[in-house]
């Protein structure tokens, strides 16, 4: 198959997962064809059968907003000419889906039945999609598309009451990892990268208010009181400077490690002890099914997708958003009893091989174009 494949190409789950999908699916003989404003930034340079198109917005002084939305539909219309596409697969309802509809729309004229497929990550429907400004535009891209996903039952359901989608088939495709990379046993020097052995409490993410980047710094000081212990903070975003004035203030600064962005972070979940996502909500938690794979248990929140994808008690610990104190219990309960560590780094990469491997699911997402192309 041609797939044109659209998502933010900005370090964020969407954006990896897109780009990974893409990967695994050129691997398997398809014709990849990236529609962004900026090379994902999981892609590297080349690739067999996968291909690049660059979204250029044009400025003009009467534009205080350029318009991306309308330079996409533009560039997907011509890359689908361009290169006979059979379908546009958005990732991230808005403006992607929309400007696939624009698109749609435009190639009718040149008797090309395009299929839009639009896979639902999160805020797209939980926050963004839900704003009085965007609400009626998601609904309408999201019952205009030919097949939509969604990456949990929790991100489904929850798309189905805060849209009605009457009508609408929903299908979960969950995200997933690939055991060969997201694998403990691969980097085996990578145990002793921060030091001397203390227990690694690690986050990744954008930094985003939604992830609680203050809570993570709240609940590890907590732990370290107890059981000296290193948080390693992987990653950049607007919450940041919160986080790390929190690690002054409650004195742990000295303990506390801000690596900023990094592209390749399997080296770092196998070096990693907990994984923290205290959450405010997600409709995944992509970096927790990575965490898990590389057999890093998982504390975190109890809310959306994560359930779903953590086990609690089983792959890691799952606690009320802001229950500081219950994460941090948790976390010490793990810690002190190398046993029990043991046990939930085995299970949790198991699970993660079981559910979510790669080849699995990038060949649910084989069927479900198949099925969409009729
Ligand atoms: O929705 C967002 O704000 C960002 C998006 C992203 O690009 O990282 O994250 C969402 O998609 C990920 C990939 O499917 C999921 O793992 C995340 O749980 C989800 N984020 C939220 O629901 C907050």
């Amino acid at each position: 198959m041609k797939i044109g494949i659209t998502c933010y190409p900005t370090y964020g789950g969407s954006g990896a997962m897109a780009t990974e999908l893409g990967i695994a699916l050129s691997r398997r003989g398809h014709e990849i064809h990236f529609i962004t404003y900026r090379q994902p930034f999981r892609l590297p340079a080349f690739l067999p059968r996968v291909f690049f198109h660059e979204v250029d917005v044009g400025r003009y002084p009467l534009f205080e907003y350029p318009p991306y939305d309308l330079a996409l539909a533009v560039r997907m219309h011509e890359v689908v000419l361009a290169h006979q596409l059979d379908l546009l697969h958005c990732h991230y309802a808005i403006p992607h889906a929309t400007s696939a509809w624009i698109a749609k729309e435009m190639l009718a004229q040149q008797q090309s039945d395009i299929k839009v497929l639009t896979t639902l990550h999160g805020t797209d429907i939980t926050i963004v999609g839900q704003d009085p400004s965007f609400h009626p535009i998601t609904k309408f891209s999201i019952e205009k598309s030919d097949g939509l996903t969604a990456v949990s039952r929790f991100l489904q359901q929850e798309t189905v009451s805060a849209f009605g989608c009457t009508g609408c088939r929903i299908e979960v495709i969950p995200n997933f990892v690939d055991p060969t990379v997201y694998d403990r046993a691969r980097y085996p020097g990578s145990r002793g990268a921060f030091g001397d052995g203390r227990p690694v409490l690690m986050h990744i993410s954008n930094f985003r208010p939604v992830k609680r980047v203050v809570d993570i710094v709240r609940t590890f000081a907590l732990v370290t009181a107890e059981r000296p212990s290193l948080l390693v903070m992987v990653g950049d975003g607007p919450d940041r400077i919160l986080a790390e004035q929190e690690a002054r203030r409650l004195n742990v600064q000295d303990q506390v490690m801000f690596l900023g962005k990094i592209e390749s972070v399997a080296p770092l979940l196998a070096s990693a002890d907990l994984y923290l996502l205290p959450t405010d909500r997600e409709s995944f938690g992509l970096s927790a099914l990575e965490a898990l794979a590389s057999g890093t248990p998982v504390i975190g929140a109890n809310v959306g997708g994560l359930p779903e994808v953590v086990q609690d008690g089983v792959t890691g610990a799952l606690c009320a958003v802001g229950d500081v104190d219950g994460m941090a219990a948790a976390a010490l309960d793990i810690l002190r009893d190398r046993e029990r560590w043991n046990a939930m780094s085995r299970a949790a990469a198991a699970d993660a091989r079981r559910r979510y491997a790669l080849n699995d699911v990038v060949a649910h997402y084989e069927r479900f174009y198949t099925e969409a192309l009729g």
